[in-house]
């Protein structure tokens, strides 16, 4: 398959301002109707081409006269003469046969769409590109008793009855968008119904569609939905534009929920929540997705992408606008270290191994393989940089102009760092590297004091990564402050440094007294911080530091270099990490979220990254041994804490009441670490007494990486008690997935014949090949057979779902990080994948990429 490349773009030849579509819906057989009004963009003879990928296609007609069709590349192509044209095709499409879920599939008997990035095409011929914006009229009809609902974007006209026992329904959507938005469900579905009125006073009717049995779960969306329209009302002056927003839930989907306009389907997982059966984590998700999707509707629906290189545009400003608006309902703190988690597990990597790449990608072979944690995550970061140099007042100014400006557009990354600029009166020119270079950029500091006075000497390096030697410096706002070596103290306020160049020199006013540094505040840059520590100033900082995002770096970087030392050959050091967390749960001034978060050791994986050519069994051993010291060492201080954390309202879902129960589940699994019999009576108990799904899944967990008897009885009682909950026994896979150690792939492997396991379900494959690909010294068995296993998963799902099947290809490109032997057998992992027959483009670019 050929690479796309950014630089080639089109405008379109043809533009299609209305659409008008038929549906009559059938999962065996459904045929679609479409009519298409087009006009020539700009003077031009070329013919309009339509996209259309597995349609039957039964008659094409031009100003209502029949045209014999024919086709190029692929292509459907109608030759016009004049400069605009009304455009007929009727096509069969077979939703049972769908496994791919792009296009128009059925879900537990819901016929539902999916169509960013390139489904639409999968329903009816189009040109499928997100520059080419259409007014919607779709007539719907189906079976009445199989199908009471049916729904479509936009607002509803008309319906009746028709022949056969068969209903129908008119939708109008009046915004024009790319057919990417585009989206229908019918099904037997109930609905949550609410309401919210907006700051001009109009009311939005507000629905969530599920399974009737699910409604009782759908409460805490419903919430999520109705803090989000205020939220963005407030923060950004974006108001919901129609008079009605549809939530629609299925449990087969690609990937976590979609925005189309008006008529968002999600993934159960991120709709279905109460507090017996999701944990805090899925609870807090669950807000999160239901957040960003409605803030789409301006960064996304009402602007929208030119092409899909401009990926980012939409998708980097909605997840800084979620995380926004989770700062703002929970901890702001606690918020942004789980941000930085995910970054750092998923997006670093990502920038550092075969398939790095610019949050705007310059090309690719399948758009699918580009929702990626850089594009997502990176993304995010970059705006919030941007907010961080230009202050939030200015970027609001940047946000609203930014919307004003392109209100109804397809739009480029460059049009919105065009908006903050013009808004903002700040110069972004050097700042843009960060859509094209990529990488992430390391940052060496080393605090000189003399005579009083302090300088910040700091060099910025930009690693290569593929089609990219050579980097230019970036522009990173670094908030830095001085700490007093012995007041412990800011000294002088905290300050903005703007690294720009190679190195740089900033000079600090008089300081009194010797001061340590705390920079990176809050992670106000996506970079690595390799800063020169005196002896006892990470120690000071983690104990200390005013700024609690960054006492918990500080506690990170502790732990990092005391693990890395032993894995790379030293004795294993225990004391200095054993004080500052028994200092952490002693304290009266931390939050028990914080705590949990700062008691954590740093990952497997993000150790393997630090590592040249990792032994991963080696590190896990050593990462164990650190947590059975701090077990052992500190079995009373996690005791207490253990037992206090017990309290919690389980029907509160306060952010005290969630920061318990994760510290309750942290230190349950370290005092197993330290006293296997100790963690197993705990673990047990805490099991047997479960009131709410976060308490059982941790308890659950540690009985697992335990294993024995009880663990065994544990996960019979589980797997017993939510054998009917979907979501529920993903868990069930998960957890046992994720058990750490070279046994596990066995397990994994009988997994996949139990009866409740099948491939056709993302979330169900996830559960078990995701998980498992990403527990280090379960995937990174010494004999290779973790990654053949992932392989012929990856071959198998291929042929199902090839977008869900291309998520497992990452794990086996790290190879780089990996010791000889091993790295060798991921390598021929990927090459036994690459001579499968029949590959879909999605595995073969991430594949063949990862060799390279
Ligand atoms: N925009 C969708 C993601 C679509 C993924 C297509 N492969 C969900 C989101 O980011 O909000
Ligand atoms: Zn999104």
């Amino acid at each position: 398959p050929a690479a796309i490349r950014r630089e080639d773009y089109r405008a379109p030849d043809w533009l299609v301002p209305e659409v008008a579509l038929s549906f009559e819906l059938d999962p065996a057989r459904t045929i679609v109707k479409a009519r298409l009004s087009v006009t020539r963009n700009g003077e031009h003879d070329r013919p309009l081409r339509l996209d259309g990928e597995e349609l039957e296609l039964l008659g094409v007609r031009v100003d209502g006269a029949a045209v014999e069709p024919r086709f190029e590349d692929g292509r459907l192509v109608v030759d016009l003469a004049g400069p605009a044209a009304v455009v007929e095709t009727e096509v069969a499409i077979l939703p049972d046969k769908n496994s791919q879920l792009m296009g128009l599939y059925a879900s537990g008997g819901i016929l539902c769409t999916q169509c960013e990035a390139e489904g639409f095409r999968r329903i009816t011929f189009f040109p499928d590109r997100p520059d080419v914006l259409s007014r919607y009229t779709v007539r719907l009809s189906a079976d009445q008793h199989a199908f009471p609902i049916l729904l479509a974007n936009g607002n509803p006209v008309d319906s009746g009855i028709g022949p056969g026992g068969s209903h129908w329904a008119l939708w109008e959507d009046p915004f024009p968008k790319p057919c990417y938005l585009f989206a229908i469900v019918a099904g037997d579905l109930a609905c949550n119904q609410d309401s919210f009125r907006t700051a001009s006073g109009r009311t939005v009717d507000l629905g969530i569609w599920v399974r009737e049995a699910d409604l009782p779960k759908t409460q805490l969306a419903m919430q999520a939905l109705k803090d989000a329209f205020a939220w963005d009302e407030r923060v950004y002056g974006r108001e919901y534009d129609l008079d009605r927003f549809n939530i629609v839930a299925v449990s087969d989907f690609n990937f976590g929920a979609m925005e189309n306009k008006g008529l968002n389907i999600f993934n159960t997982r991120y709709v279905l929540a109460d507090p017996e059966t999701a944990t805090d984590a899925d609870i807090d998700a669950v807000a999160a997705v239901v957040a960003h999707e409605y803030f789409h509707n301006w960064s996304g629906n009402r602007v929208t992408c030119r092409d899909w290189f401009q990926l980012s545009l939409k998708e980097g400003l909605t997840v800084f606008r979620d995380q926004g608006f989770s700062e703002d309902m929970g901890s702001e703190a606690v918020q942004r270290i789980d941000q930085v988690r995910t970054l750092r597990a998923a997006q670093f990597p990502e920038d550092a191994g075969p398939l790095a790449h610019p949050i705007r990608p310059d090309s690719y072979m399948e758009i699918a393989n580009f929702y990626t944690a850089t594009v997502y995550n990176k993304g995010a970061e970059v705006i919030r940089m941007m907010r961080t140099i230009l202050g939030p007042e200015r970027y609001r100014k940047g946000t609203d102009l930014y919307f004003e400006r392109h209100d109804g557009q397809a739009v480029t990354c460059e049009d919105f760092v065009r908006a903050m600029e013009d808004a903002s009166g700040v110069d972004l020119g050097q700042f843009r590297r960060w859509y094209s270079q990529a990488g992430t950029p390391k940052v060496h500091a080393r605090l000189e004091q003399k005579d009083g006075k302090a300088a910040l000497h700091l060099r910025q390096d930009v690693p290569p990564t593929p089609g990219q030697e050579a980097k230019k410096p970036m522009v990173i706002p670094l908030r830095v402050a001085l700490i007093g070596a012995d007041s412990g103290r800011e000294l002088g306020p905290e300050r903005t440094v703007l690294l720009t160049s190679a190195e740089q020199v900033e000079p600090f006013a008089e300081v009194g007294e010797p001061a340590f540094l705390s920079i990176n505040r809050g992670f106000s840059a996506p970079v690595v911080i390799e800063a020169e520590r005196r002896p006892g100033e990470i120690e000071a900082l983690a104990a200390s530091d005013p700024d609690s995002f960054a006492r918990y770096e500080a506690g990170q970087e502790l732990m990092a270099r005391d693990l890395l030392a032993a894995i790379r050959g030293a004795d294993l050091r225990t004391d200095a990490v054993v004080a500052a967390v028994g200092a952490t749960l002693r304290s009266n001034q931390l939050d028990p979220a914080f705590k949990a978060d700062a008691i954590a050791l740093p990952a497997e994986s993000q150790l393997i990254e630090k590592l040249n050519r990792a032994d991963p069994g080696r590190v896990h051993d050593v990462r164990e041994a650190m947590r059975r010291a701090i077990g052992q060492g500190l079995s009373d201080d996690l005791s207490r804490a253990h037992m206090a954390a017990g309290g919690a309202d389980p029907a509160s879902l306060s952010g005290e009441a969630k920061g318990q129960r994760r510290l309750r589940g942290a230190t349950l699994a370290l005092l197993g670490a330290g006293d296997p019999k100790v963690g197993e009576a705990l673990a047990s108990r805490q099991y047997a007494g479960a009131r709410t799904m976060t308490e059982r899944q941790s308890a659950l967990m540690t009985l697992a990486m335990l294993g024995g008897d009880k663990a065994e009885e544990a996960l019979g009682d589980f797997y017993a008690r939510f054998e009917d909950d979907a979501l529920v026994i993903d868990k069930w896979f998960a957890v046992q997935a994720s058990v750490p150690g070279e046994a596990t792939l066995e397990k994994v492997e009988a997994l996949m014949r139990h009866p409740a396991f099948t491939m056709t379900n993302p979330n169900r494959l996830r559960a078990l090949a995701g998980n498992f690909a990403s527990t280090p010294s379960a995937f990174h068995r010494a004999d290779g057979a973790g990654y053949d296993w992932l392989a012929e998963t990856i071959v198998a799902a291929d042929k199902l779902n090839p977008q869900t099947a291309a998520r497992f290809v990452a794990p086996l490109g790290r190879w780089r990080r990996i010791e000889e032997g091993r790295a060798a057998k991921m390598r021929a992992a990927l090459e036994r994948i690459l001579r499968e027959p029949g590959l879909s483009k999605d595995v073969f670019e991430l594949a063949s990429k990862s060799l390279g």
